[in-house]
């Protein structure tokens, strides 16, 4: 109300002398109606002062609705701003009475359900600023993250392994740093040129080191590392390129890589882009049969085989190597797709009739028929086995079918393929058409670890039997390091011609920095703790440093029975994923990603075992 209009009420000059009784009719009247003003204005005034619950929430919760209000209320000028203050009043006193009753409620709240409301408050914000139903920009259902036990370990006790883990932490950075000046972004390192290196495996897909390492710089605790990598992933990883990549190639190292580096990290950008190479990956199915091909054009999604391949087949050990990431795909999308497209690929399997038992490593995906008789479990067969035991590991021990597939194949290469030299040497043979070839591959090597990992579950009494089958090859793939001028192990070695253990031909003693020999040795001192494999490890350290470390980062040798190393120029992504990190973990204590509740892909990505009791199921996505 204007000042002004009260004037002539309070300003009257004849006022101060009237006495009350002398007041006139229409004087009275002004009094009445000036006492009733005042009356209103006290009483307005009443209404306007914080009441004691608005003091209380005040203290207790920290409004933005109210310093908004406040800090942009009406002015006094503002036309209708009675009518806004009023809204505004009754809006404040209804806010903050419902805080008050909130506050009390909680107040009565056992701390558990006060964790719950928590957690599901935490839930709410996430779907809200992924969009309507939940889903983000990918289409991906939300999923509460929890992180599986032993993502990082702690120091070993002892003083001499615990300076053994810190050294291949070293080595970790001399590769990574070395990446990281000279080739970073490009698939891998030239480290004697110092540059970046391409191979067509990836198509134009850039970055496999960087993708491939994440887990071991997680694992390493190389926190400023691994945050490089996710930012350089975030930003650069791009799949939509117009080339065609190996399916499994990609799947074990891009897909693999980025699935584990989630479960570790619980970063979304990781479980995104898996699940869209993942989507670019499917059209490789469409094939007759749904074995898919091995090379396929991300763009426009037409694959086709190997030309060097039996008559147009796929290869066991890449069409047999999808199933780990894909069933987590699935899980962590939502889209059963994918689990069922690998598990398509088993029903084939098992139609087919199986020459003694035995995977041949060619089959055609048109036919649905075996190509050559061709079997191995090296190069070509090698993780199409890993991955039947894995996959029922990985189930929790729930998947029986892999689990009969797994135990079946290992009987028939017991059977056919297993053989033991004249000095002692128990090796794994090649078998073609029914004939032996008396070679095994660095790759074979890794049987050793796999066979001890299945040991426990070995049906009819075989654990101890499966565990010396597993140290002693173990025992022969060291000695096939051991028998080299480097100490490093070539790439095949033969029991024929008066040799064992020994490469004999040219273009099979060159050593790539490959994990498969130091894989089985860490798998070996888990589940024996003899001392021996620490000291094997050791060995390998030793020589890589010697005659693999150069200034630029680790190269592989062209001939291992060389007194000099004449290096290749190549630092396998594989490197850095495994071997580095199957080294480290020799020298880490069992808790660090222990076993039931990881299992290692093929990459050495862990990916966690996906718990049957469902409580404790990590990661479950919830469309
Ligand atoms: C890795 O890429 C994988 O281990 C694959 O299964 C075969 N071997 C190479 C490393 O040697």
């Amino acid at each position: 109300m204007p000042v002004a209009t009260l004037l002539p009420f309070t300003a009257t000059p004849n006022r101060k002398s009237a006495s009350p009784t002398s007041f006139r009719l229409t004087e009275k009247f002004i009094l009445l109606l000036v006492f009733s003003a005042f009356i209103t204005l006290c009483f307005g005034a009443i209404f306007f002062l914080p009441d004691s619950s608005k003091l209380l929430s005040g203290v207790f919760f920290h409004s933005s609705a109210v310093e908004t209000n406040t800090r942009t209320g009406p002015d006094s000028s503002d036309s209708g701003s009675a009518g806004n203050d009023d809204r505004v009043l009754a809006k404040i006193r209804k806010d903050h009475e419902k805080a008050l009753l909130e506050a009390k409620d909680t107040l009565q709240k056992r701390p558990d359900e006060i964790k719950q409301d928590i957690i599901i408050e935490k839930e709410k914000v996430v779907k809200e600023s992924m969009g309507q139903g939940g889903k983000d920009v990918n289409n991906l259902p939300f999923v509460e993250y929890r992180r599986p036990p032993g993502a990082t370990g702690h120091e070993p006790l002892d003083p001499e392994t615990r300076d053994r883990r810190a050294k291949i932490k070293e080595m970790m950075k001399h590769a990574w740093d070395s990446y990281r000046r000279y080739a970073w972004g490009s698939n891998e390192l030239r480290p004697v040129s110092k540059q970046g290196h391409s191979s067509n495996l990836f198509g134009s897909i850039k970055g496999a080191t960087i993708v491939d390492a994440l887990d071991t710089l997680y694992i390493m605790e190389m926190f400023e590392e691994f945050d490089a990598a996710t930012d350089w992933v975030e930003k650069n990883l791009d799949f939509n390129v117009n080339a065609e990549v190996s399916v499994f190639e990609v799947n074990i190292r891009f897909v693999g890589g980025l699935l584990s580096a989630y479960y570790l990290s619980g970063k979304e950008v990781f479980r995104r882009k898996a699940v869209e190479l993942g989507e670019k990956l499917l059209p490789a199915f469409k094939t007759p049969t749904g074995i898919p091909w091995a090379l396929l054009n991300l763009k426009s999604g037409i694959g086709r085989n190997w030309p060097w391949a039996s008559g147009g087949s796929s290869i066991l050990a890449e069409y047999g190597t999808l199933h780990l990431e894909f069933m987590h795909l699935s899980k962590l999308s939502g889209n059963p797709e994918f689990a069922q497209k690998v598990m398509n690929i088993r029903k084939v399997l098992n139609r087919l009739d199986k020459p003694q038992g035995l995977y041949p490593n060619y089959l055609n995906p048109n036919s649905g028929q075996w190509g050559q008789h061709h079997v191995s479990v090296g190069g070509l067969g090698d993780s199409f086995y890993e991955y039947l035991l894995k996959a029922w590991l990985m189930s929790d021990k729930t998947d029986e079918e892999g689990k009969k597939m797994y135990y079946d194949a290992l009987q028939a290469i017991e059977t056919n393929l297993m053989r033991k030299s004249s000095g002692g040497l128990t090796y794994i043979a090649e078998w073609k058409g029914g004939l032996l070839e008396h070679k095994m591959g660095h790759l074979t090597c890794f049987a050793g670890g796999m066979i001890a990992l299945g040991a426990d579950g070995a049906p009819g009494d075989k654990t101890g039997h499966q565990m010396e089958q597993a140290a002693e090859i173990a025992r022969t793939c060291h000695e096939s390091y051991a028998r080299t001028a480097l100490k490093l192990g070539p790439e095949a070695f033969r029991f024929d011609g008066g040799v064992e253990a020994i490469a004999t031909r040219q273009n099979e003693k060159y050593f790539i920095l490959r994990p498969e020999v130091i894989e089985t040795y860490m798998y070996m001192w888990r589940f024996t703790h003899d001392p021996k494999y620490r000291e094997w490890g050791w060995e390998a350290v030793q020589a890589l440093e010697q005659h693999c470390k150069v200034e630029g980062g680790y190269s592989g040798v062209r001939d291992v029975y060389a007194p000099t190393p004449n290096h290749d120029d190549v630092q396998q992504s594989f490197y850095l994923a495994e071997t580095l990190k199957y080294l480290y973990l020799l020298f880490s204590d069992d808790d660090h990603l222990p076993f039931d509740h990881w299992v290692f892909n093929t990459e050495a990505h862990p990916l966690p075992v996906i718990k049957k009791d469902k409580t404790d199921r990590p990661n479950e996505s919830r469309c």
